[in-house]
């Protein structure tokens, strides 16, 4: 069986990147952005919200809807596919967690230091000047739709922005890097709950494999990673990634 495959090449290994997307967190309740129907993407125009172009025409949009979203991560628990993440960290020290998502849930449970490659919701700064300013509290419950004003940076006046990777921006090169590094060196790669679709951060399970790694993904449906993949694992992360650890255990 595939699990068995996927279970003997994670015992093996002794350098692991874990590369993480929104389908990680579906079970938890959060949408990820191109499944069909459920996707944000489906729902919402990128870029009438997730655009620096988006930012400038309509700020109170783009802050409310992005309260929106802290609000539905703030509700949001991480489930089993997390915590098996967190227990590969535990069994092999030196495993990489890199991930695409912007909620916090490999950190609450238990992934010490999780790579974000494109932001968190509870990190935003200002616009301006680039001033972290935590958010005050959880979100204010906001509507799907409704405006909201920023909140205008202590330091110079400025609004406040989410911090978050849009389209067209720049990823944190400390981030990009450290993970291209750790893609390039591992031995093992699994790929979990993402479309592939998105770069530069699709490069990293590329590199990964280019570099003589073997790739494992996690996805119930193909992905264009499908082609790098040495074991393909077709199934719900929250499945699949506790029955995987139960056999390296
Ligand atoms: C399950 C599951 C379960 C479901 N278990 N699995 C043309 C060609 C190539 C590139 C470009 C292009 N045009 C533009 C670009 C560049 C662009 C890009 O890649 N666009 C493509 C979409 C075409 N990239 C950028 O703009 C990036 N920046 C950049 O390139 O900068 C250049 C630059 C350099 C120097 C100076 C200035 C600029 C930035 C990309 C930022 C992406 N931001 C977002 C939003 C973050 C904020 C927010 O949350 O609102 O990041 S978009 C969105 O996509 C989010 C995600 O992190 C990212 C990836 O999505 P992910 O995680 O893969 O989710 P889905 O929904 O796509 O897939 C979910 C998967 O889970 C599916 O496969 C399901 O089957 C699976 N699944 N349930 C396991 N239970
Ligand atoms: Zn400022």
């Amino acid at each position: 069986m595939t699990v068995d495959r996927a279970a003997g090449l994670l015992a093996q290994a002794r350098s692991v990147v874990v590369f993480t997307g929104a389908g990680v967190s579906a079970e938890s309740g959060i949408p990820t952005f191109r499944d069909v129907q459920t996707g944000l993407w489906e729902r919402f125009d990128a870029q009438a919200l997730a655009t620096p172009q988006a930012w400038a025409a309509d700020p109170d949009l783009v802050w409310g809807w992005y309260e929106w979203r802290r609000t539905v991560v703030g509700r949001a628990r991480p489930n089993a596919a997390h915590r098996a993440i967190a227990a590969i960290e535990a069994a092999k020290p030196g495993t990489v967690v890199v991930t695409q998502n912007v909620d916090d849930l490999h950190e609450q449970a238990g992934s010490p230091a999780p790579i974000h490659l494109h932001g968190s919701l509870t990190a935003p700064r200002c616009a301006r000047c680039g001033t972290p300013r935590p958010p005050d509290g959880p979100a204010d419950e906001p509507a799907e739709g409704r405006r909201l004003t920023p909140p205008v940076c202590e330091r110079c006046g400025g609004a406040v922005r989410p911090g978050v990777v849009w389209f067209g921006e720049a990823l944190p090169e400390a981030a990009l890097t450290a993970a291209a590094e750790a893609a390039a060196s591992c031995d093992l790669l699994l790929t979990i709950g993402t479309s592939g679709l998105v770069y530069p951060a699709a490069e990293i399970p590329q590199v990964a494999a280019r570099c003589g790694a073997w790739v494992i993904q996690v996805n119930p449906r193909p992905t264009p990673l499908d082609e790098v993949a040495t074991v393909n694992l077709r199934g719900p992360a929250a499945e699949i990634l506790p029955a995987l650890t139960a056999l390296t255990s």
